[in-house]
């Protein structure tokens, strides 16, 4: 029987460095013979990421009731589950994905105020128990991580639009659900130099890698 592979995420508020240091992740991992699949949420298959255009679009037309955005945010998952990452885990591969359901936590519980029961409900529902093996949460002060998402001068989507409260509490979320699961989320501090953040990762990875095995 084939072993199953490891499930790792990186979570954080937006601009801390998830995507950049995604690849480090995915290029170490590789580097030991290890098949990777990388992903990201939402999104991660064709139609998952049509409902993440929904739920990205500033659209202020019509704005997105909150309990719709939750089950978006889930429906996307289920999709994303039963095409990629439950198919990629179960032949032994390991998935490295860029948010999960910690970032449902942060964002719909923290940010919008949906209380973590219901949410709790919905991963109960969707994941059937599957949950990352490993977080890497990347942390800093919320307005120095705005600031590098402004450098890139991009229109902002829905959720960057928000306010600094908004995010003040997404990023106090995060840091109650690594406080309340230790052995799962490891804290990165995300406002150093790349380079220290990056071997922060290594030896995190190397440390976790080598008690899997
Ligand atoms: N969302 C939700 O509400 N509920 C959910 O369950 C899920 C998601 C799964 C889209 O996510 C939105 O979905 C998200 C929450 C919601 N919205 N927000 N906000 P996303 O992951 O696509 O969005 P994002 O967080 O805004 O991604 P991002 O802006 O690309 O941020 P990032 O990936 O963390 O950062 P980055 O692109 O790697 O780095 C940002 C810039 O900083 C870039 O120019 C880097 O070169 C630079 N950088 C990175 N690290 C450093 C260091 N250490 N020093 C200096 N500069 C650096």
């Amino acid at each position: 029987m084939v072993a199953r592979g490891r499930f790792i995420t990186l979570e954080g508020s937006e601009g801390v460095g998830k995507s950049t240091n995604l690849a480090r992740v995915v290029a170490w991992l590789e580097a030991r013979g290890l098949e990777v699949v990388q992903t990201r949420e939402p999104g991660g298959t064709p139609r998952a990421e049509a409902i993440r255009r929904l739920l990205l679009d500033p659209d202020v037309e019509e704005p997105l009731d909150v309990d719709a955005e939750l089950l978006l945010v889930f429906a996307a998952r289920a999709q994303h589950l039963a095409r990629v990452i439950r198919p990629a885990l179960e032949r032994g591969a390991w998935v490295v994905c860029d948010r999960f359901t910690d970032a449902t936590f942060a964002y719909q519980g923290g940010g919008r105020g949906i209380d973590p029961a219901r949410i709790a409900e919905l991963e109960r529902f969707v994941q059937r128990g599957l949950a990352p093996d490993l977080t890497l949460l990347l942390d800093m002060p919320i307005e120095a991580a705005r600031e590098r998402v402004a450098l890139r001068g991009e229109t902002p989507d829905r959720f960057e639009r928000e306010r600094g409260e908004f995010f003040s509490a997404v990023r106090q979320a995060y840091l109650a659900r690594a406080a309340a699961a230790p052995e799962r989320i490891a804290v990165v501090d995300a406002s150093r130099p790349l380079a220290a953040v990056g071997e922060q990762i290594d030896a995190l990875l190397a440390q976790r890698v080598s008690a899997w095995r």
